[in-house]
């Protein structure tokens, strides 16, 4: 079943009160008008957040969260699930166990992307990544959550890069409720086939991320996304296509709506 989702811009999510729900309101209320089914949003601390107030938003206009991204933690605050530092180590831990408590209140699957931090000068390491989502993992399986890894190009992380890396890192810890976030924008620069790393992927696919090949709206530039549906129809992929792309060409609610247009007509022949 095609279910659309889109990635709301919100200012940093430690703003105050107003801002926050002006940012959130708009963008769920942008998100509905489009057609959209669902919105995934990013929260820098679940602290900052006022969740009632945001879930009053969600139950007004009857939207479901998809996901919920936490790099901002990492971009703002420089915490990271890999640092060799135990401190920054230990409060990427428990921030992103915060986010999995956020998401038991809000819905929608927790992603590790920019948070695992950098493996690069001894800032972290891959034992220490592991034993981070570990711990995470464990801690969501309780809670009834899931959790994806992204795989990101190696302009914005330098470990985990493709869809094969992050299936294997996946299999080493072994737990049922984490899977894999594969984005095209991403998938455009790492992987040798975007098809067949979907394939591979299979039913540890949890989540889908879609920008064209330049990151703006589907539609702008030359991925492939009938060829990239199809692979998802065949693999019975059954979760969200988000929308995560800049807003371009034509502002943030022209590319929503294109991006919408091209992955309907992309999923529906
Ligand atoms: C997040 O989903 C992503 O794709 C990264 O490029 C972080 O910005
Ligand atoms: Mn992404």
């Amino acid at each position: 079943m095609f279910k659309s989702s889109l990635v709301i811009s919100t200012a940093d999510a430690g703003f105050d009160a107003l801002a926050f729900k002006g940012d959130f309101e708009e963008g769920i209320e942008l998100a509905k008008k489009l057609g959209y089914d669902a919105v995934e949003i990013a929260i820098r601390d679940p602290d900052l957040v006022d969740w009632s107030l945001l879930k009053k938003i969600l139950e007004k206009e009857q939207m479901p969260v998809s996901a919920i991204g936490t790099g901002q933690a990492f971009l703002v605050e420089g915490l990271s699930l890999s640092s060799n530092n135990e401190n920054i180590r230990k409060k990427a831990i428990e921030r992103i166990k915060k986010h999995v408590k956020f998401a038991t209140f809000i819905g929608g699957l927790v992603i590790i992307g920019l948070i695992r931090g950098f493996w690069k000068n001894d800032e972290g390491t891959k034992e220490k990544l592991k034993a981070s989502i570990k711990e995470i993992g464990e801690f969501a399986k309780s809670e009834g959550v899931n959790i994806v890894i992204e795989p990101l190009n190696r302009y914005e992380c330098d470990n985990l890069n493709t869809v094969e890396e992050v299936l294997k890192f996946i299999e080493e810890i072994g737990l049922s409720n984490i899977g894999v976030l594969a984005d095209t924008f991403h998938m455009n620069i790492e992987e040798p086939s975007i098809e067949t790393s979907i394939r591979k992927a299979g039913k540890k696919l949890f989540h889908f991320h879609v920008a064209d090949s330049n990151r703006w709206a589907p539609g702008s530039g030359h991925i492939d996304f009938k060829s990239i549906f199809e692979t998802l129809k065949e693999i019975d992929y059954n979760g969200y296509i988000s929308v995560e792309c800049l807003p371009l060409p034509n502002g943030e609610e022209e590319a929503a709506r294109m991006a919408l247009k091209t992955i309907r007509d992309c999923w529906i022949p």
